[in-house]
């Protein structure tokens, strides 16, 4: 089904990818519930735990994320990092970054992120991110994992008919089999690089690169938050805190901590 892949033989065979711990099952219901109670015993910083399927992959606001077997990534990294608890929102346009920039690196495609969580190639979704947090007790930090679902050598047929209109995978966009082992290895690099990044110098850099890969700036989207305000404007893109800026037709500007956008046309996300 897949093409011969040594990196992922030799994760399965040694626990490591490099130097990182990776354990790998065949099927697990959530990644990100494996790796969060791996934390809670302690296990080591970007120890990664990967699953060829999952039976209760989650998105957010209690959504699903669905898992085919054997074609995808399905993984959940343990983080640790140096940051104030108002700042754990950039790790999600972080890792979108850093998911652009592996992808870009092993396959040549150009993905854009969809604030703040989708990752889209020809307009359609073929990643998704879910970052989620606890305080440990005895540690003074909390702990973040980072999960991060990525269709790589999904078939159409793989799609239940809901979603075949909306996502798509790598091999389905580009026409080839990708191998998902160095996928992996470079996405998880990257990963590691912009949260130190992140550290060490802050948002400001890790948000001018993450512009240059923002699908929906300057176009007109719909957002409806919680309790059902509808706001419709232009994306001005994420601002130094993350939070994605809206400005309406009146001139007002609204700042988006979280839910959904949706462009406000049809005419898709930039290829
Ligand atoms: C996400 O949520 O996109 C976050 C997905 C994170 C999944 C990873 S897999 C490893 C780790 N373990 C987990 O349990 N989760 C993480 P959200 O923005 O809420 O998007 C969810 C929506 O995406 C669904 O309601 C569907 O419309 C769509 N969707 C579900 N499965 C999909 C898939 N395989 N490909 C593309 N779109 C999908």
């Amino acid at each position: 089904m897949n093409p011969v892949d040594p990196l992922w033989q030799e994760m399965k065979a040694t626990g490591r990818l490099g130097t990182l711990p990776v354990t790998m099952l065949d099927e697990t219901t959530s990644t990100n519930t494996l790796a969060l109670e791996a934390a809670r015993r302690g296990a080591e910083t970007n120890s990664i735990i990967l699953a060829e399927t999952q039976s209760m992959g989650r998105g957010r606001l209690g959504r699903k994320w669905l898992s085919p077997p054997g074609t995808g990534l399905y993984f959940s990294m343990i983080l640790r990092p140096e940051l104030d608890p108002a700042d754990l929102a950039k790790i999600t346009l972080a890792a979108g970054l850093a998911v652009c920039r592996g992808v870009s690196t092993v396959t040549g495609l150009k993905p854009v992120i969809k604030w703040p969580n989708d990752l889209l190639i020809g307009g359609k979704k073929f990643a998704g991110i879910l970052t989620e947090t606890e305080a440990m007790a005895g540690e003074n930090k909390p702990v973040v994992i980072l999960g991060i679902g990525m269709n790589i050598n999904t078939k159409p047929t793989q799609f239940p008919n809901d979603l075949q209109e909306k996502a798509t995978s790598l091999s389905i966009f580009s026409g080839r089999e990708i191998c998902r082992g160095s996928l992996l290895k470079e996405v998880a690099e990257e990963i590691i690089q912009v949260v130190s990044r992140l550290e060490k110098e802050g948002f400001s850099g890790i948000l001018a690169e993450w512009n240059l890969h923002d699908g929906t700036r300057n176009r007109e989207l719909v957002w409806v938050s919680r309790n059902g305000t509808t706001v419709r404007g232009v994306s001005l893109g994420p601002d130094q805190d993350g939070l994605l800026r809206v400005r309406d037709q009146q001139g007002t500007v609204y700042e988006i901590l979280s839910g959904d956008i949706e462009l406000a046309s049809p005419g898709g996300l930039p290829e």
